[in-house]
């Protein structure tokens, strides 16, 4: 059986702020594997794919005008279990409760917008990360 994959992305606030080194050093410090890495300019519709949970929600728009806002670097990251581990080392989502500790507790702050800017995206579960692995890296 192979190792579970995941996607991981450093969202344009991410790569913006320069602060994509120092997030690979946690993949990477944890012990998980970088199998593949691009740097992307993601167009609408790309966006609009990744994200169709959250269509028609107060954010919806403002998070897609945002993911196209500067590049992104998408990781394929393997490991057991890398899923739910990458999520533990994101944190919250929202990055003002976010736990220090976690990328987003430590890195990531509130801008007062309508979208959360939280540095970065991982997969949420096996379905997720197989649908979004073949939108990002096809
Ligand atoms: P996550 O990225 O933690 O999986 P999500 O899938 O619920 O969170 O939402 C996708 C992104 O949308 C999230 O990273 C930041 C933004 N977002 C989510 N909920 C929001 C809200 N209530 N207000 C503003 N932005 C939000
Ligand atoms: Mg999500």
């Amino acid at each position: 059986m192979s190792a579970e994959e995941t996607l991981i992305l450093v969202k344009p606030d991410g790569v913006a702020r320069g602060l994509t080194g120092e997030i690979l050093r946690r993949v990477e410090s944890k012990g998980y594997r970088l199998v593949d890495i691009r740097l992307v300019t993601a167009d609408r519709s790309l966006l609009a794919e990744h994200y169709a949970e959250h269509e028609g929600k107060p954010f919806f728009e403002p998070l897609l005008e945002f993911m196209s806002s500067g590049p992104i670097v998408a990781i394929r990251a393997e490991g057991n279990r890398v899923i739910e581990g990458f999520r533990a080392l994101a944190g919250a989502t929202d990055p003002t409760v976010a736990l220090p500790g976690t990328i987003r507790g430590d890195l990531g702050r509130d801008w007062g917008l309508k979208v959360q800017q939280n540095l970065v995206h991982g997969s949420d579960s096996s379905l997720s990360a197989e649908r979004e692995l073949k939108l990002w890296f096809s």
